[in-house]
């Protein structure tokens, strides 16, 4: 379908205040995938929307689940192309929009009476897994996991509310698993909270509006208020409402809100689930989510988010660029953009070319990536190699690397946690930069070969029918 370019920009400015609008935007703009058709939750709906992830890159809504009047959408957030959307830039100018957004003036949210996350309420004794449909995703998953769930604290250190993902596995009754990674503000919270014998109260929240979503996805200083940096990326304060047996607020226009409490000492043995690198991790205690209230809208559409496909990295890896795009460029002001998509344990950094008094620059700046924990391989690559496509990445290293000259090896280093290729959890392990820039002594020999016009043209220009 071609959509004329009014008709592009008008989609673009819609605001954006909920999950259904970012859902409607994506409709707008024809890159929705709906499925009418009838799918299981546990044998069917994950294996649709993996397929449809990485075969087609598009959103996903499924319209009709067996057994539940719940819908599903996946792959909100799969590809620098949805940050694009959200953002309302082009996909290059993503990292530096969220740089400048978390620069932004910081909102106090408002509060709320009455909100849509709130029309249908259970209290009490709830039964979590007979009132949330929540599918199995891999097939070697302990249970069912919620994956896409951002969970609200109040941290009594700093007075600000705290929003990050943590994991979640179904259990019995009222009872969650929850999985709080070490050095997390709300791992911290916790542990404090633990000293004193008490739980922590909190709300998970699923399918918020997109800037909650992406500012609960970057980690920020504690003393931030994680509600505030909500408003700086959207632009407008974010609207809360109580919770109905917490003493905290939630995003008023969310779909679906656990309430409850983290217990202090209490710890089951959570996991395997497929995780970020696809593979099943080990099994470890981790606390407990008890749960005091569910509350949702009418008709819910739950967020699903698969771990260890282009979503997951997204989320991860988009963040990681926001932190390392400023620190390369201190190191080397000739750094225009850096991709850690599709995978983010390897980035690819580019440059401008290198002068004739900067030989060897490549090199630096690959150093300077390798330091951050998680990035496995660092590829730096000259601006006439496109850094979103693989293919164009892998030409770079096949023609321009000189394998003798051009590979760091950094053995012994801290790596990223999940990394089987360590031999134990906490052993170090070899990390590599390959420097694919070309030496500008012998520049002429590299000039890519391309038809006239070929930088000037857009595409879509010679294909749109009127
Ligand atoms: C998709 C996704 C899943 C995550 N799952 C977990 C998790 O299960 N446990 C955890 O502690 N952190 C998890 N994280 C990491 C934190 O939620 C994330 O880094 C957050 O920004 C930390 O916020 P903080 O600065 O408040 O600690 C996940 C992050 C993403 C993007
Ligand atoms: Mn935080």
């Amino acid at each position: 379908m071609a959509v004329s370019k009014a008709q592009d920009e008008k989609n673009q400015s819609m605001p954006v205040r909920s999950i259904r609008d970012l859902i409607e935007l994506f409709d707008q703009n024809a890159e929705l995938l709906h499925v009418k058709r009838t799918v299981h939750r546990d044998t069917e709906l994950m294996a649709v929307l993996k397929r449809a992830q990485t075969e087609l890159k598009r959103p996903v809504l499924f319209e009709n689940v067996e057994g539940t009047d719940f819908r599903y959408a996946g792959n909100l957030y799969g590809g620098r192309d949805k940050l694009a959307r959200i953002f309302n830039v082009r996909e290059e100018e993503v990292v530096e929009e969220w740089i400048r957004r978390f620069h932004a003036e910081r909102r106090k949210p408002v509060p709320v009476d009455r909100a849509p996350c709130q029309e249908v309420v259970y209290k009490g004794n709830v039964n979590v897994g007979e009132i949330l449909p929540i599918p199995h995703q891999y097939r070697g998953d302990a249970a069912p996991f919620i994956n896409s769930a951002i969970v609200v604290a109040k941290d009594p250190k700093t007075k600000t509310y705290n929003a990050s993902f943590h994991r979640m596995q179904l259990r019995e009754g009222n009872r969650l698993g929850i999985q709080l990674v070490i050095n997390m503000d709300l791992f911290f919270i916790h542990k404090e909270a633990e000293q004193r014998g008490e739980p922590v109260e909190v709300a998970a929240v699923i399918s918020p509006d997109p800037y909650f979503f992406l500012a609960a996805a970057t980690r920020v200083a504690r003393e931030v208020d994680e509600i505030e940096y909500a408003g700086a990326l959207a632009g407008y304060p974010i609207e809360m409402v109580k919770c109905k047996s917490v003493d905290l607020k939630v995003p008023a226009s969310a779909e679906i809100v656990i309430e409850g409490q983290i217990l202090p000492n209490t710890y089951l043995e959570e996991g395997p689930m497929g995780e970020v690198l696809q593979y099943y991790g080990s099994t470890s205690p981790k606390p407990v989510f008890e749960v005091s209230a569910i509350t949702h809208r009418q008709k819910p559409i739950m967020q699903t988010l698969l771990t260890g496909t282009i979503e997951d990295h997204t989320l991860c890896g988009v963040p990681i660029e926001m932190e390392l795009l400023p620190m390369l460029r201190k190191v080397a002001p000739c750094v225009r953009n850096v991709s850690l998509l599709p995978f983010f344990l390897v980035a690819v950094v580019q440059i401008d070319e290198v002068q004739p008094t900067q030989r060897g620059i490549g090199k630096n700046i690959a150093m300077a990536a390798l330091a951050h924990p998680w990035i496995k391989i660092v590829v730096v690559v000259d601006k006439d190699v496109n850094i979103y496509d693989v293919e164009d990445v892998l030409w770079a290293i096949a023609t321009r690397v000189d394998f003798d000259r051009d590979i760091l090896r950094v053995p012994d280093t801290f790596g990223f946690p999940l990394d089987e290729m360590k031999k134990s959890r906490d052993a170090p392990i070899t990390r590599m930069g390959i420097d694919a820039t070309v030496d500008p002594l012998v520049k002429s020999r590299f000039e890519r070969a391309r038809p006239n016009g070929y930088e000037q043209i857009r595409l879509k220009d010679y294909l749109e029918q009127e």
